[in-house]
């Protein structure tokens, strides 16, 4: 075709498409997303002291993304065993899963060992809770409601609605204390209908920081056996509320001592920094090995015409960490300096807006644990230090303490000082 002949074919084309209605016409501009849209508005922002503390990603003291060094000496080793690129089962590889619910339940635990567990890989958390939302919609044989804690993670709504599961909420924190509301939920627990779902954050509650402490756990998990509602666990943050994965089990733990049945949906996001790579898992525990073998059969039945089988890379560096001895020993150091790290930043936050003469309380910033602070500045509050400081964070005031640094602590809070007082 010659250039003309082109040219004019090309725009009669765009002219059809401007006449006839477009199948998108009546499509509408869809807003950002509440944490991921904070990253967006972040790269677009020149400011050379902007700060971003929108989303949960752990960094380093320079501010940087940080590769762990035992994923880096996995990602080596994998390379040299120059591995195939079959696809994986579609409930992902048998090893990575069996290396997860044991990290969560801990070793020789008697689900694992009796097969009372039914495990899939699942597309890191958020893919994993999907999976369970799926399989509840579908089986689970009492309310089709899921209770979660006011306030939660942004995606957890959209995920268990996009599920058909219908969704309703208990109270978890108090404003005034900036704490755990202990009587709150177990009054409300005590209200939902039996034979529910509740939705349990394991460990280092986001977007608050607050957690029961262990008494509390225990007077959870008997309410929740007596009015007969299904515990689902939401574990994201292993290792980092406390830098020890096993103390941070303690709840998913407790859970099975007391005879629940559970859900629980593992992420190594951010314990094994593999973001990206979208690792996690999905388990249900089960009466009976027979029964673990139909639950796993139907997982697999929702899992297929979604994306048929889990990525493999991330799964094989999970794996790879957690089968050797070496490099698990060094994974859980650095799980700990990542955390520990979290936790010297939020002291250094506070004795910096000390320093800035800020009158406010702010005793909860090293109160709360995990990679959260819940500041408990206002949506106005944040749009100014946004706008005026180039800090980005979410509207309910959440910041991400992974992503202060002594570099940047005492612009932020200079800048937090100034928004507050
Ligand atoms: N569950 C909770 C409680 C979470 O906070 C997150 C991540 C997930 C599950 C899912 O993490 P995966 O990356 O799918 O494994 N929350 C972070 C990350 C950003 C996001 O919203 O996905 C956050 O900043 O809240």
């Amino acid at each position: 075709m010659s250039f003309k002949a082109g040219l004019i074919k090309y725009n009669t084309f765009n002219q059809v498409c401007k006449r006839s209605n477009s199948f998108w016409a009546n499509v509408a501009m869809g807003p950002p997303d509440a944490i991921l849209g904070v990253t967006e508005a972040f790269k677009r922002d020149t400011n050379p002291k902007k700060v971003n503390l929108g989303v949960g990603a752990y960094r380093d003291d320079n501010g940087k993304p940080y590769v762990l060094s035992c994923v880096r000496k996995a990602e080596k080793r994998l390379l040299e065993k120059s591995l195939d690129k079959e696809y994986l089962p579609i409930s992902g590889t048998a090893d990575f899963c069996k290396h997860s619910i044991n990290l969560a339940l801990g070793d020789n635990n008697p689900v694992v060992s009796n097969g009372l567990n039914a495990t899939v890989q699942g597309i890191s958390g958020t893919g994993s809770l999907r999976i369970g939302a799926a399989f509840l919609k579908s089986f689970f044989p009492g309310n089709k409601t899921v209770y979660i804690p006011i306030p939660t993670w942004g995606n957890h709504t959209p995920i268990f609605k996009h599920s058909g599961l219908d969704v309703k909420t208990y109270t978890f924190y108090d404003p005034k204390t900036c704490g755990f509301d202990f009587k709150g939920a177990m009054d409300d627990i005590s209200k939902i209908p039996e034979k529910s779902i509740i939705l349990l954050h394991a460990c280092a509650h986001n977007p608050t920081g607050v957690d029961p402490n262990p008494q509390q756990w225990a007077e959870l998990s008997q309410l929740i056996k007596k009015r007969n509602l299904f515990p689902y666990l939401d574990m994201a943050y292993q290792g980092f509320a406390s830098g020890n994965i096993d103390k941070d089990a303690f709840a998913v733990r407790l859970f099975v001592k007391d005879g629940h049945q559970i859900g629980l949906a593992q992420s190594f996001a951010k314990n094994m920094g593999l973001y990206g790579e979208r690792a996690g898992a999905f388990t249900i525990t089960t009466a009976s090995k027979d029964e673990a073998d139909k639950v796993l059969s139907q997982l697999k039945i929702l899992v297929r015409p979604m994306y048929s089988n889990p990525p493999m890379n991330g799964a094989r560096i999970v794996t790879e960490i957690l089968s050797d001895k070496e490099l698990r020993a060094e994974w859980l150091q650095e799980v700990k300096v990542m955390a520990d790290r979290i936790i010297s930043v939020r002291a250094k936050l506070r004795e910096n807006l000390k320093k800035e003469g800020s009158s406010l309380n702010w005793q909860h910033i090293t109160d709360q644990i995990g990679m959260f602070c819940f500041t408990g500045m206002k949506p106005q509050q944040v749009e100014k230090i946004t706008k005026d400081f180039s800090v980005y964070l979410t509207k309910d005031g959440r910041i991400s303490m992974a992503g202060v640094t002594s570099k940047n602590v005492e612009y932020l809070a200079h800048a937090m000082h100034t928004v507050t007082k």
